[in-house]
């Protein structure tokens, strides 16, 4: 599976998400080391962003800079005049009849021309592209393969196929790939967004189905309510499924705080994988249970991506972690003074403190 970070295109869409170049350029290195396959600039925003892809494209990072334009050819000759090196653009243009009808008020045969006209053009001008049929979620499904076979001909080297609104179940995305798969070979991407919460899910199930590139940005940041994040992608990925994403996952909550703190966003506590609370407990038998062996309350350790666990102490605690404190701390509390102890805490209706636990 690979992995496309769209941080600096989709991410900067998120309100009050903006990054100056240098903060482009630090975010862009820290992904190449975290090991992203492919990582999408908005050709399209500004010079600033173009001057970026050049600069990117002769960092000599690992990843593949994708420039993400219109399928228009004026944006394919604004990346091969401004983006000296850059060997992948992404031509994006929507298929879905709401889309074709209120936004670009055109018709379906009219987009299919299009398709095939700008494929072929950015492929003349050699570089490797990738289609995406926008709103495919909501697209008609024969003329979404009609979409993608145009693309397809045209020479696309990846298509992709965003849940734009982020309106689709995993069994609905499952029947997508599993359609367009039946009708392309071209190697699938999905892009999903995270209006009802089900960006993770409907990413999987797409993997599941035959796609084997998943969009994602740090925090899930994106237009509205974002896209599928990357430390979530990678660690379901790899705990659930087994599956190599060649993704050092220990970056994961440096990336997520580097961003928080460029942007000004911050994530939340509660957060999958990278959030201050996705490896802190309370419950009185949960810190005895983490105690014995952590786990008995986590589903991976939180040293695999960059986290720490910690224990909070207060109402819920019992003997357990009050008698393991005046061990670990020598202070020599006999049983009666643990057992008074824990009435205290219980006294106080609130957490006290908290301590690292690793
Ligand atoms: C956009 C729309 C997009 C494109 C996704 C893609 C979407 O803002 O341009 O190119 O794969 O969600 O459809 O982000
Ligand atoms: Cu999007």
């Amino acid at each position: 599976v690979r992995i496309l970070d769209s941080t600096l295109r989709e991410g900067e869409q998120a309100p009050s998400v903006t990054l100056d170049f240098g903060q482009r350029f630090a975010i862009a290195q820290k992904l190449d080391q975290t090991g992203v396959d492919f990582i999408e600039v908005s050709s399209i925003v500004s010079a600033d962003h173009r001057a970026l892809i050049g600069e990117l494209c002769s960092a000599g990072l690992h990843a593949s800079v994708v420039a993400h334009c219109r399928a228009i050819e004026s944006d394919i000759d604004a990346v091969s005049g401004d983006c000296p090196g850059a060997k992948w653009v992404a031509v994006f243009i929507s298929t879905s009849d709401v889309h074709l009808d209120n936004k670009l008020k055109i018709s379906r045969i009219e987009a299919l021309g299009k398709i095939s006209r700008t494929t072929a053009y950015a492929k003349d001008h050699g570089y490797s592209v990738r289609f995406t049929a926008e709103d495919a979620g909501r697209t008609d499904r024969k003329f979404l393969a009609e979409a993608c076979m145009a693309a397809s001909a045209a020479g696309a080297d990846r298509i992709s196929l965003p849940d734009t609104v982020g309106s689709m179940t995993p069994d609905a995305m499952e029947g997508m790939v599993a359609f367009v798969r039946s009708a392309v070979s071209t190697p699938l991407d999905l892009h999903c967004h995270n209006d009802l919460g089900l960006a993770l899910a409907n990413t999987i199930a797409g993997l599941a189905s035959g796609a084997d590139c998943a969009h994602v940005t740090i925090n899930g940041v994106g237009e509205r309510c974002g896209i599928a994040s990357l430390a979530e992608v990678a660690m379901a990925l790899q705990t659930l499924y087994g599956v190599e994403t060649g993704i050092n996952t220990e970056n994961l909550v440096p990336l997520s705080k580097m961003l928080a703190e460029c942007s000004g966003v911050p994530f939340d506590q509660f957060t999958p994988v990278v959030g201050e609370n996705a490896f802190r407990h309370k419950g009185g038998t949960h810190l005895a249970a983490l105690l014995a062996n952590p786990e008995s309350y986590e589903a991976f350790a939180p040293e695999r991506v960059g986290n720490s666990r910690r224990m909070v102490l207060g109402e819920h605690s019992g003997k357990n972690v009050v008698g393991f404190l005046n061990d670990k701390l020598g202070i020599g509390l006999d049983e009666g003074g643990i057992e008074k102890t824990v009435a205290r805490l219980k006294d106080k209706r609130r957490d006290l403190f908290e301590f690292s636990a690793q």
